[in-house]
């Protein structure tokens, strides 16, 4: 048994204790109405949904495992996935078990390969990250274990090491996308020296001479690993899993959620609308300029990417955590200084034009400027950043959601008719 599972092991038995009394205590206890708003409004602010490794709170953001994000933005990629997954930022033994496992299995099975290359060249980075996850869905264990017979009470672990296996191999799978797709060279194998963030930058093959790429990428990773639960992806991903598909099945449908533009796709469209400014302007534009510049495009009925939340309403912190980087480190960037800018004109439009319910900046709007920056050009690649590191929040809560027995998720539709007599 790993180390990892033998501390969960005990925090499980708690927490469906936990899970049992406030049943017992409170089932029948009434949290959430349903308006026929919502019900024509994407379930927004229905709770229907139990997720502890996170949660976002509408005036401060995203609180993982009761840590508000910005006190926390220091630690490493597989630390949060270590708080996510049990509750605790890991000690030094914690930390240099789960780091052994991650680097154990971070090889990527030849047959990815194989696929990537032989996919159309020009496939979009999204779909090959998703095909290269769902493809190896052959080695999972709970799929293999479930086959020959496991107890109900047992799913968790072989959940546990399919996500450890998973996590594994995807900064590899992500820096083969980049280098085939964009015909970078030769793959770059993993250095074992490095932390996981750390060697995605590595593989990724970026000039990286005094190691800002590495701080960005951990950072990057970090900052996007979670969401609560309710999200597109987090949401479809936890619903596969439900139906007892197996890791790899349930992330790769979840992150074909993230791939959508009004989710993750959403920085990709962010960057593109920043060099759509800087090429217009040639430059930096003035305030007077953006501003007849952003009312254009919204009268031209298109969204402002990076802007708004179906939950927060205040300025993300993952966004407040990218423009303190940005400011410590490429203060002097053109892209950049739109993204500042932009900042400072976007939320009063939106407010006057009073349909968006969030003015502000989401994690979107300034992450592309600072990959931008140190040479990853590549837009379309963005999203499969972001999946990354969200997979370590789908899978946590998959572990968590296996060992609390959690049925196959099924809400009740209805019919307009339905609504029409009944209501
Ligand atoms: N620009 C222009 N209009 C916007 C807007 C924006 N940034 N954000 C919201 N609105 C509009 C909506 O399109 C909607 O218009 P209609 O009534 O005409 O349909 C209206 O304001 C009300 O929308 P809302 O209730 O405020 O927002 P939703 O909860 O429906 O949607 C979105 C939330 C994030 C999808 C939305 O704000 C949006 O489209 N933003 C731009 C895309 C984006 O940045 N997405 C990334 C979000 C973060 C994320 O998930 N990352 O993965």
């Amino acid at each position: 048994m790993s180390y990892l599972q033998n501390i969960l092991e005990d925090k499980i038995e708690a927490w469906r204790s936990e899970a049992n009394q406030l049943i017992d205590l409170k089932g029948d206890t009434v949290i959430s109405e349903v308006t026929v708003n919502q019900v024509y409004g994407g379930m927004r602010g229905i709770k229907g949904l139990i997720c502890d490794t996170s949660s976002v709170s509408p005036d401060t953001g995203l609180i993982i495992r009761n840590y508000p994000l910005l006190e926390i933005t220091h630690i490493l990629p597989e630390e949060v996935f270590f708080l996510l997954l049990t509750g605790d930022i890991p000690d030094e033994t914690a930390l240099t078990d789960i780091q052994s496992q991650l680097s154990k299995h971070a090889e990527v099975p030849t047959y990815v390969w194989d696929m990537l290359k032989a996919m159309p060249n020009d496939s979009h980075p999204m779909t090959m990250f998703n095909t290269a996850i769902l493809s190896m869905s052959n080695e999972s264990v709970f799929k293999k274990q479930y086959s020959q017979g496991m107890a109900k009470q047992d799913f968790w672990k072989a959940i546990l090491q399919d996500a450890i296996q998973l996590v594994a191999k995807l900064p590899a799978v992500g820096a083969g996308v980049y280098r085939i797709r964009f015909e970078k060279g030769e793959l770059i194998d993993p250095d074992p020296s490095l932390d996981w963030g750390a060697n995605f930058a590595h593989m990724l093959g970026i000039p990286d001479p005094d190691n800002t790429v590495k701080k960005l990428m951990r950072l990057y990773l970090m900052l996007h690993c979670d969401h609560e639960g309710g999200n597109v992806s987090a949401f479809s991903a936890l619903t596969v899993a439900s139906a007892l598909s197996d890791p790899y099945y349930a992330v790769s449908a979840g992150l074909n959620g993230l791939a959508g533009p009004l989710h993750g796709l959403a920085n990709q469209e962010c960057l593109r609308f920043v060099l759509e400014i800087k090429n217009h302007f040639n430059g930096v534009p003035s305030n007077k300029e953006l501003t007849d510049f952003v009312w254009e495009h919204l009268n031209n009925g298109r969204v402002v990417p990076g802007y708004g939340h179906a939950v927060l309403r205040c300025p993300d912190p993952r966004f407040t955590a990218f423009m303190k980087f940005g400011k410590e480190h490429i203060q002097d960037s053109l892209i950049f200084s739109i993204v500042q800018k932009l900042f400072e004109v976007v939320p009063p439009i939106l407010l006057e034009q009073g349909k968006a319910k969030n003015p502000w900046p989401n994690v979107d709007a300034a992450s592309g400027s600072l990959l931008y920056h140190y040479g990853i050009t590549e837009f379309s690649f963005y999203t499969v950043l972001f999946s990354i590191s969200r997979a370590m929040g789908m899978v946590s809560q998959m572990v968590i959601n296996r060992a609390l027995g959690i049925p196959i998720t099924r809400p009740k539709s209805v019919t307009a008719e339905w609504i029409s007599k009944n209501t």
